[in-house]
């Protein structure tokens, strides 16, 4: 018989996931945690692990509790265990609700800062789990240095539980070093702090960081959920992603070449964010808002009123894909082009877009014009200048070698389209 344990982090209990119209109930936090509940139960889980700020520490009287502890209710009456350690959010309630003793299924581990061991046991198959709670709001130390004291049975699969702040260098979040893992005698770390899903180290020991399982931003994009580690009776301990949020955030690129009217462009960018979402949908049950960012690429006379076009309004835009499922649209930015006709007859004018097309073709053809020579001239001082700034100093790192007027001149060259297309849009007010 193989042991089932739910890996949950960071769901921040009391939030919700910005930018979702109205105010619905499936953008909350709250809804994940049931989410999580019933899987736990519906899926028959052995113990549920919960890795720090589970309580948002600025929303947590108001709506937190409640919903926390029905949820340790119901698992303690599906016999289901929970061991759990404090995070920088919620590192006094956590420790309130364990010390109130109403809940026999639910244990925090390491409280006041202090390593400790625990172990469950199932069918004569016996699982360590070790923790650390963080003791207050700041913790500028590494928590496992002080780990060396726990009596880990080696003849047993042990899980480590921390919330802290993975490869950083300083932090107040509890830093750890990547590397600082390994030889501690456990088999498995899970993390919590990070809220993006990351798989830190994949064996010996497996360290990861489950993530929010609940999208709380357009920049926790991606799928978020939990994990579950599966442990066979041989001690082999396999991990899957368990997706639970209902919001996800995506980032989509949509091409627009070859539209012209405003209702062309509007119906690409809705066609396909819908699409990409009935895709997402297949693979991923029970998203009920899949909120976009679009990019805008490709090629259109007028770039700037086809963005225009896309996204003015946007923000208003839902859609119901199926049942239950909404698709949002969160902004429009463009990465468009100006078309820019017959380049070869423009260059031979004397106005300021014939020069700009002549420079264009210039470069186009590896040529460089005295009008080059100059804009690249101002443009090296200035990017030298830039770099040789102490602000810069972390970027500039292996980037040294590379030719420095290559870039100045594919800059000149998208800035010169740009400036041509915004002329030529001035001058043809309406094409349709
Ligand atoms: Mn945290």
């Amino acid at each position: 018989m193989a042991i089932k344990i739910l890996v949950a982090g960071d769901l921040h209990l009391g939030r919700s996931s910005g930018g979702i119209h109205g105010s619905p109930d499936d953008s909350s936090t709250r809804t994940t945690w049931k989410r999580i509940t019933d899987w736990c139960i519906g899926n028959k889980a052995d113990m549920l692990l919960l890795t720090g700020d589970i309580v948002d520490r600025n929303n947590r009287y108001f709506e937190a509790l409640g919903p926390l502890q029905r949820g340790f209710v119901q698992l303690g009456e599906a016999g289901i265990k929970v061991f759990m350690v404090s995070g920088n959010h919620d590192f006094d309630v956590l420790s309130q609700i364990a010390q109130g003793g109403d809940y026999e299924n639910v244990r925090l581990l390491g409280p006041g800062g202090n390593w400790e061991l625990a172990s469950f046991e199932k069918f004569g198959q016996k699982i360590q789990v070790a923790g650390w709670s963080f003791p207050r709001q700041f913790v500028y130390e590494n928590p496992l240095l002080s780990l060396s004291r726990l009596d880990i049975d080696p003849n047993y699969p042990a899980v480590g539980l921390l919330h802290c702040d993975v490869a950083v260098g300083e932090s107040k979040y509890g830093p750890v070093d990547a590397n600082g893992f390994a030889g501690k005698g456990l088999n498995v770390w899970a993390l919590g702090h990070i809220h993006k899903p990351w798989i830190v180290n994949h064996d010996d020991p497996l360290v990861f960081y489950p993530g929010s399982p609940h999208a709380m931003s357009a920049k926790e994009n991606g799928s978020h959920g939990c994990v579950l580690l599966t442990v066979e009776s041989n001690g082999i301990i396999k991990h899957e992603q368990v997706p639970m949020s209902p919001v996800r955030f995506e980032t989509l690129i949509v091409d627009i070449t070859g539209l012209t009217g405003e209702g062309d462009v509007r119906n690409r960018v809705t066609r396909a964010a819908a699409e990409e979402a009935g895709n997402m949908i297949r693979e991923h049950q029970r998203l009920t808002w899949v909120v976009y960012d679009i990019i805008l690429e490709g090629e259109h006379r007028t770039p700037r009123e086809a963005a225009n076009w896309a996204g003015s309004g946007i923000e208003d835009y839902m859609m119901e894909i199926q049942r239950g499922t909404n698709v949002m649209i969160r902004k429009v930015e463009s990465n468009v082009r100006p078309v820019i006709g017959n380049l070869e007859k423009l260059a031979e004018e004397s106005s300021p877009a014939g020069k700009l097309a002549e420079t264009i073709m210039a470069i186009g053809q590896g040529r460089k014009t005295p009008f080059v020579e100059a804009l690249l001239s101002e443009w090296n001082t200035k990017f030298l200048a830039i770099n040789d700034s102490p602000a810069y100093q972390p970027v500039r790192k292996g980037n040294e070698n590379s030719d420095i007027s290559k870039q100045g001149v594919s800059f000149i060259q998208k800035e010169c389209r740009k400036l041509l297309g915004e002329l030529l849009e001035q001058q043809s007010p309406s094409k349709q």
